[in-house]
């Protein structure tokens, strides 16, 4: 099994939902974590109580990517993994989509992974070993009504990673995508909690806890992609 303990974590999307579930996780793990997203007062409250570095940042924006990797470099002096969770979503009939809305998609959820494993890339190769995880959908292995420009988003995401595995793989680090149904957060600008939802929805600690399986697998093992659901949900 793989010790999480001092490892380096990048988190984005930190501020709430998934990935503040999941730095929290790392941290309880003894990860140094670094956590990544735009709201910074929640941002803040995430990195005191895991005891991470903040760094608030735009994933959509390149200079920002490369700053998250120098900054991370310049705290702990290495990176071990990156987690790419930030990610939007509205879900409306195609014709009417604004094009800003579906440029909105695709620059957080397919340009925000691009960009960060772009700038991560050159230290996890240098150091032949790294560990690239990305929060997908199930979505990105379906489609559905209102689903055009989400699902698409998310279907392209996981090419991206899907093809970086390939890459990666020979530089001896691993790439895994985490696909997971719905989700009890702010997604979507839905409110956590309420009637049933324990029921109908997975809570962001059982995605964390995915994401601890997929990175404590033993060196000689890379859990490639990794599909969770409600029970009660139709797939
Ligand atoms: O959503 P939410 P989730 N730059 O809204 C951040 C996928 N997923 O936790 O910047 C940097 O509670 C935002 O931070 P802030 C989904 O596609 C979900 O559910 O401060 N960060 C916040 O921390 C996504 O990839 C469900 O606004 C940016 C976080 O992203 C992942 O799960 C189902 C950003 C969003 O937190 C996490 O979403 C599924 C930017 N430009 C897949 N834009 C589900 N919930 O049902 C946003 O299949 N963030």
């Amino acid at each position: 099994m793989t010790d999480l303990t001092n490892q380096v974590a990048i988190v984005t999307g930190a501020s709430r939902g998934i990935g503040r579930a999941i730095a929290t996780l790392l941290a309880v793990q003894g990860a140094k974590v670094v956590c990544v997203a735009r709201s910074e007062d929640e941002l803040l409250e995430v990195a005191q109580k895991t005891n991470g570095l903040p760094v608030v940042a735009d994933v959509c924006d390149e200079r920002d990517a490369q700053l998250v990797v120098s900054e991370t470099l310049s705290r702990y002096g290495r990176l071990d993994i990156v987690v790419c969770n930030a990610g939007v979503g509205s879900f409306n009939l195609l014709e009417n989509f604004s094009a800003e809305e579906w440029d909105r998609m695709f620059d957080v959820n397919v340009k925000g992974t691009f960009l960060l494993c772009k700038a991560a890339l050159p230290h996890l190769k240098e150091q032949q070993r790294g560990h690239i995880i990305g929060i997908a959908s199930d979505v990105s292995k379906r489609t559905f009504v209102h689903g055009t420009a989400y699902g698409a988003s998310k279907y392209a995401q996981h090419a991206v990673l899907d093809a970086l595995r390939k890459e990666a793989r020979p530089y001896g680090i691993k790439v895994s995508v985490i696909y997971p149904g719905l989700v009890d957060t702010h997604f979507n600008e839905a409110k956590p909690g309420g009637v049933d939802k324990e029921k109908t929805h997975l809570q962001p600690l059982d995605v964390a806890q995915a994401v601890r399986y997929v990175l404590e697998a033993p060196a000689h093992v890379v859990v490639d992609e990794l599909m969770l659901h409600p029970v009660t949900q139709e797939w």
